[in-house]
This record gives structure tokens, C-alpha cells and sequence, in this order.
């Protein structure tokens, strides 16, 4: 899969050396590249951003750095039309099953909004050339999109084939069932006197299973009342 991200903080994108997603790069599962917007700039002071038309409080993110950016990655896609990925809390909400969605896309670009956003002719002219998607972490605002991209590349990248080591330990998680996960132990079998549950030392491998998916069920109707209604209603 290939991965561009547009920000005006190439350096944010580091991190994506290490651990698991920096090995599926180094395997070549991964092909990323990583775009300064300020690179499309051909002022003196590298400006990306300029006053609202309208007036208002705070900058808006300018249309011809963008345009020339998505322009070079549009020609360099591997695919007649990519996906474009613009982080915003005005997007529809990032979930389990659009991760699913992402993890089967050949080429994703991801747009880094900063400042009160990004002139919306940008959005429009993307949608042009490809398909474009604003979505969002949840309901609360954070500065720019760059955090929200690395969660979602956290999020998509360990279900591409060959990502994750032992498929099987993805099955079993947080929100692959309608439900959140059962709790984990392991050695020793007492500790600072809390004992692990009896019957995880069974051997017993069905009465295990019951009570592992009794405590995803206990838990989630405890935290999560929105989830468990859902997962309730398909039983
Ligand atoms: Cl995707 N971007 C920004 N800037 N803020 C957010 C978000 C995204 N999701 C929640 N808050």
C-alpha cells in the first residue's frame, strides 16, 4: 500500500520508523512518503496559511500549496483514483470497520489541516481527481490533523496482511466483536496477593471461552451502554 501524507510537520511522521509499522516499510508492505506543504510554497516567507474571506477569528490554510502538492502525488499514484483522507472534527467518525475499509485501499493520501482549516476549494478540487473522505477521531478538537493520521495508521496499517505476526490476535479484540475484550493475565498466578481467576488455571477450554466472552459482555454493558445496545439488538 502506498501512503502519502501532506503536513506542514514532516517531522511528526518519524515515529513511523519504529515498531511494527516501521517493519512493514523495511518489508517494503508499506510504501510511505511524507510531504512538507511548505515545499509548494514560492514566497519569501513559506506561507501556507492567510486572513478568512468574510472575517472571523483565526487563518485559513491557502488553496495553491495544496493544489501543487496533491497535483505531483496525484500523477505519482499507482491507481486511477486514490482515496484522500482530510482529518477533521467536521468528518464522519473513524471506526473499526473504516479501518477494515483503509486497510484494503492500494494508495491513501492524508491531508493535514492546521489553523480553522483549509480553503474548501482544496476539498473540491480533490474530489475532482479523487475520492475524498473528512473524518474524524471523535468530538473534541485537537490542533491539527497530524495526531488523528497517526491514529488512524496505527489503527489500519496492523490489519494489512503480513502487518501483524499471528492474525489470530487480532480477532479476538476491542470492537473486531461489537464488544470490548475480556481481561488478561499472566504469571505468576498470585500477585501482591490478587490471585489470577480460578478458572483461567482450569485447563478447561470451553468453560474459559464462557467465561472470557461473559466478562466482554459484563464489561461492556458497564462502560460502553451505546455498544452494548448495539451488539444486544443483533443477538
Ligand atoms: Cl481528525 N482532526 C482534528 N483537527 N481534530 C479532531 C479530529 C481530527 N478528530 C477529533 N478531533
Amino acid at each position: 500500500m502506498r501512503i502519502d501524507i501532506v503536513t506542514i510537520f514532516p517531522q511528526f511522521f518519524d515515529i513511523l520508523d519504529l515498531s511494527l509499522l516501521g517493519k512493514a516499510r523495511a518489508q517494503g508492505i508499506i510504501d510511505l512518503h511524507v510531504h512538507d506543504l511548505r515545499d509548494a510554497t514560492h514566497d519569501r516567507h513559506r506561507a501556507v496559511d492567510d486572513t478568512p474571506y468574510g472575517g472571523g477569528a483565526g487563518m485559513v490554510m491557502k488553496p495553491e500549496p495544496w493544489g501543487e502538492t496533491l497535483d505531483a502525488i496525484f500523477e505519482a499514484s499507482p491507481v486511477d483514483s486514490p482515496l484522500v483522507v482530510f482529518p477533521s472534527p467536521a468528518g464522519t467518525t473513524f471506526t473499526q470497520p473504516y479501518a477494515h475499509e483503509l486497510s484494503r485501499e492500494s494508495h491513501i493520501i492524508f491531508g493535514c489541516g492546521r489553523y480553522e482549516g483549509i480553503d474548501q476549494r482544496v476539498f473540491e478540487y480533490a474530489a475532482s481527481r479523487a475520492r475524498v473522505q473528512l473524518v474524524s477521531l471523535g468530538d473534541y478538537v485537537l490542533n491539527g490533523g497530524e495526531v488523528a493520521v497517526m491514529a488512524m495508521i496505527e489503527a489500519f496499517g496492523r490489519l494489512i496482511p503480513g502487518v501483524v505476526g499471528n492474525p489470530e490476535s487480532l480477532v479476538e479484540e476491542s470492537h473486531e466483536q461489537g464488544l470490548l475484550e475480556y481481561p488478561s493475565y499472566t504469571k505468576p498466578a498470585v500477585w501482591r496477593d490478587r490471585e489470577v481467576p480460578s478458572i483461567l488455571l482450569s485447563g478447561h477450554h470451553a468453560n474459559i471461552a464462557a467465561w472470557r466472552h461473559e466478562q466482554q459482555v459484563e464489561r461492556t454493558q458497564r462502560v460502553r451502554p451505546d455498544l452494548y445496545a448495539a451488539w444486544a439488538n443483533e443477538q
